[in-house]
Parts: C-alpha cells; sequence; structure tokens
C-alpha cells in the first residue's frame, strides 16, 4: 500500500513541515509505514496563526448562509469518501473498519448540523423597560481559534469544534495528534474543496510542545481542547493567565451500573460494547461496572459469555471486533496496571482470547474484566483509555449510586432498571454530563450539549447549541429609535 505523504495546510497551501520527521504507523501492523511527512516548526505556527488573524474578518463578515453552505458542501464530500477514508482512520489509528467508517459519516452528519446553524435563531430579543426601545441579544465570533484533538476519533472531534468554529464565523488554528495526522488532512482537504477562503482554517501537525504554546500564542484568542486532564488543566491556566477562554474536555472514570430489576441480557451487551468498543479508547468508555448483589452472579456470567466470544485483532477484518491499543507505551501502560491491581489483590474473572490475527508485535491488549478488592483500589479511579472493566457489587440503588459518585471524574454513567423511579432516581443522583438509561455510556448525538460534570470537563459544553456558548460572545443592544 503507497505511503501518504503528510504535509501541513497554512494560508490556503499545502505545506511540507520544516520540523522532525513524523511517522505514521499502523498500530496494527507497527513496521508498516501509513504515512511520512515532517512536523510544522514554530516559525509554521507563527505563519498560521497570522494568516488566519489576515482571514478572520472577511469570514465573519461572510453571510452566515455562505459559511453554512461551505460546510453542507464538506459534509457531501466526507460521506463520499466515507469507505476510503474509514479504512485509512483505521489503518492509522486501530478502531475496526465498521467503527473507522461509521466515524467518517458521523463527521459528515456533524457538518451537516452545523450547516444547519444559519436557519435557526441566532439570539434573543427582550423587551425593555423604557418606551420606544429593545433589547437584542446578538452572537459574534471570538476571532481565532486554536483546536487541539485527541487520537481517538481522528475525524469525529476535530469536526465538532471545527465545524461549529466555522460557523459561527471564527478562523481556526488545528493541531490534531500527532499519531492520526491522515484523517486529520481529508478534513482540512474537505473543507477546501467545499469552497473555505485560504487561511480560515490552518493545519498544523505538531507535537505536544506546540500544543502547549498555543493558548499562550499572542494571535490566539480561544481554544478548544480534547485530551488528558494533566494537559487539559494546563491549557486552562495558560489561557487564564492571557485572559482567553479555554474550553477543556478531559478524562473520564465511567460507571454502569446493573440494578437488580435490570434485563441482564441487554445489560450483558451494552456493558461490554461500552466497555470494549475503540478497544477501551474513549473517553466516554465504560471502565467502572457496579453491580447489585442480588444478580451479580447472573450478570456476570452473561457478561464472561460475550467477552469470551470477543475476537482480538486486526481491524481491518470483518469478524474482528476489537482491535490495537493506538502506540506501544499504552499497550505497556494498560497491562502493567492490570497486573499491578492483581498483585494488590482484584482477580480477573473474564478476558477474550488473545490476538488471532495482527503482527505479533501490535499493540493488542486483551479485553479484562477485574473484581477490584474495593473502592481504595487505584483501578477504581484512575482512567486507563484501554479495554479493561472493573468491577465491585453494591446492595441496592443507593450504594450503588454513591460508589459511581465516588471519584474526581463525572463525564458520563450507564444505568440499567426496568423501575421508572430507580431510572429518575438515576437522573436526580448521578453526577455526570451525560446519562444513559438502559444503553451503553459511550455515544454523542450532534444535536445536544456534550460534555463532562465535576473535573472531567472545563468551560462550555460541546455539540448542539451548547457549542455556541464557547464560540461566540454576546453584545448586548439597547435598540431605541432616533427620534426623542
Ligand atoms: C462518543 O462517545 O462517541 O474523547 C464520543 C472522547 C470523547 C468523545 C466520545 N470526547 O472519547
Amino acid at each position: 500500500m503507497d505511503v501518504i505523504e503528510l504535509l501541513n495546510h497554512i494560508d490556503g497551501q499545502w505545506a511540507e513541515g520544516g520540523g522532525a520527521v513524523l511517522v505514521d504507523n499502523n498500530p496494527a501492523f507497527p513496521d508498516q509505514v501509513v504515512a511520512r511527512g515532517a512536523l510544522a516548526d514554530e516559525s509554521q505556527l507563527d505563519r498560521s496563526v497570522r494568516a488566519a488573524r489576515n482571514a478572520a474578518p472577511g469570514w465573519a463578515r461572510e453571510p452566515m448562509h455562505n459559511r453554512a453552505a461551505v460546510l453542507a458542501r464538506a459534509a457531501d464530500l466526507v460521506d463520499r469518501s466515507a469507505e476510503q477514508w474509514g479504512a485509512e482512520l483505521t489503518r492509522e489509528e486501530g478502531k475496526t473498519l465498521a467503527e473507522g467508517i461509521g466515524e467518517v459519516r458521523r463527521a459528515a452528519q456533524i457538518l451537516r448540523y452545523y450547516a444547519g446553524a444559519a436557519d435557526r435563531e441566532t439570539g434573543a430579543v427582550y423587551s425593555s423597560p423604557r418606551p420606544g426601545e429593545q433589547i437584542l441579544v446578538t452572537r459574534k465570533p471570538i476571532g481565532v481559534v486554536g483546536i487541539i484533538t485527541p487520537f481517538n476519533f481522528p475525524i469525529a472531534i476535530p469536526v465538532w469544534k471545527i465545524a461549529p468554529a466555522l460557523v459561527y464565523g471564527n478562523a481556526v488554528v488545528f493541531k490534531p495528534a500527532s499519531s492520526v495526522p491522515v484523517l486529520a488532512m481529508r478534513l482540512t482537504q474537505a473543507l477546501h474543496e467545499a469552497g473555505l477562503p485560504p487561511g480560515v482554517l490552518n493545519l498544523v501537525l505538531a507535537d505536544g510542545h506546540i500544543a502547549a504554546a498555543l493558548p499562550e500564542h499572542p494571535g490566539i484568542d480561544a481554544v478548544s481542547f480534547t485530551g488528558s486532564t494533566a494537559v487539559g488543566r494546563r491549557m486552562a491556566a495558560a489561557g487564564a493567565a492571557r485572559g482567553i477562554p479555554v474550553q477543556a474536555e478531559m478524562g473520564g472514570k465511567n460507571a454502569a451500573v446493573v440494578l437488580a430489576d435490570a434485563d441482564l441480557g441487554w445489560a450483558a451487551e451494552q456493558v461490554m460494547l461500552g466497555a470494549f468498543r475503540s478497544a477501551g479508547q474513549k473517553c466516554t468508555a465504560t471502565s467502572r461496572l457496579i453491580v447489585d448483589d442480588a444478580v451479580a452472579g447472573d450478570f456476570l456470567s452473561e457478561l464472561t459469555i460475550r467477552v469470551k466470544g470477543l475476537e482480538v485483532g486486526d481491524p481491518m477484518l470483518g469478524s474482528v471486533a476489537v482491535g490495537p491499543l493506538v502506540s506501544q507505551s499504552s499497550r505497556a501502560y494498560v497491562s502493567q496496571r492490570v497486573s499491578d491491581a492483581v498483585g494488590q489483590g482484584a482477580s480477573v474473572i473474564a478476558t477474550a482470547e488473545d490476538h488471532r490475527s495482527g503482527s505479533p508485535d501490535g499493540h493488542f491488549v486483551t479485553p479484562t474484566v477485574v473484581q477490584l478488592p474495593g473502592a481504595t483500589a487505584a483501578l477504581w479511579s484512575e482512567e486507563l483509555f484501554g479495554p479493561v472493566l472493573s468491577v465491585l457489587g453494591a446492595h441496592g440503588a443507593e450504594q450503588a449510586f454513591a460508589l459511581a459518585n465516588s471519584g474526581d471524574y463525572g463525564l458520563s454513567a450507564a444505568v440499567f432498571t426496568a423501575d421508572l423511579g430507580r431510572a429518575l432516581d438515576a437522573v436526580d443522583d448521578l453526577d455526570v454530563g451525560v446519562l444513559h438509561v438502559n444503553s451503553e455510556s459511550a455515544g454523542a448525538d450532534p444535536h445536544v450539549p456534550f460534555g463532562g460534570a465535576k473535573r472531567s470537563g472545563y468551560g462550555p459544553k460541546e455539540q448542539g447549541e451548547a457549542a455556541r456558548e464557547f464560540f461566540t460572545h454576546t453584545t448586548t443592544v439597547y435598540l431605541r429609535g432616533g427620534r426623542a
């Protein structure tokens, strides 16, 4: 297979990077090179920010319907390329081909949703206490936004930041995770083919060092980040020091709660999908399971049957359900944390078979379910970002919800019950940004807010109308006729 050439995109032009060599490998076959090129250097970052600053006023003046039309055309281009780009996504990131293609189609759906923003209300009108006056609340772009995205959704997360940024009239400097540059290039290509003017979106392939510099760059007006908690907090601090807004979507340690009256077969299927799809590398993945003691035996046997049946291996094969982790270091970290937990009293209660396809050196970790000795075990609170599900029992809903609420994170949760009263208690009691009742903890529709409670998220929510809170600021207009 041809090696794809990696390029940056600055001021409307593809540009070879002036920095270190970047090699994008296939995590299922680490000696296969998917793409190769060079990272941008600091002067190219500066040029990108300058290009965005120059392009921003013209783009902001375009009627919103014209900006939306670019997104709608890009959505068609993305959809038409879904099979090819989905396969590229799988080769560089490692999720299954069905998930790869599904993610590219999801990106098209998000572009379409934001293209629709031009047809929705864009502000508010209040009545005035004074005669002959109205009070309007209008929305304006913030300017030049730095967008920093993680490896695990190489096109969906970039789109759900870039689409609202653009439709609301901002210019963008986009720094994707350096392990997934190909899909970042595809998205950039689609938006320019759809008619985006030069400089409005600039793609900078770079390492974490340049990402960290973005909130400090004098030409950047706001930063939207998804990634680790440690980096997100540094971004927020750096933004605060300059007085610019930062939105950070960070860690999760999401619980599934299975109550005694749940449909156990359905719940087991959903918990399995939530924990192990994308090899557990979603910030919304289920990594903790709390099961009512009354049904724990039956539920865990249902779950074990499903976990044993998962085929791990080359994610391009239709039969494979779980591909590799993104890197050798994630594989080593996740495996190490599981053996540490076992050394401290945890027991492995179910695993899938070891991988049958893909290279022996591929970054595979077998899906694993671990019973913990108690809620103080490190695995109960530490985010692993891998296919590991930690289990504790509970007596009844109240104790189960308290266990689910333990820890700093509050991104998503799933609760399984057939009792409406219990489901409503979960809505009141679970401290999360996203709650699934009788469905797995991952998944996020484009038209509704997404983001975490507690320490999982910082700043306004993403997606849906909520995205407008971050990508615009308001001007309150006291509008009175010119006559006394
Ligand atoms: C999903 O659950 O489909 O980084 C999306 C992440 C999240 C996105 C999850 N920001 O995994």
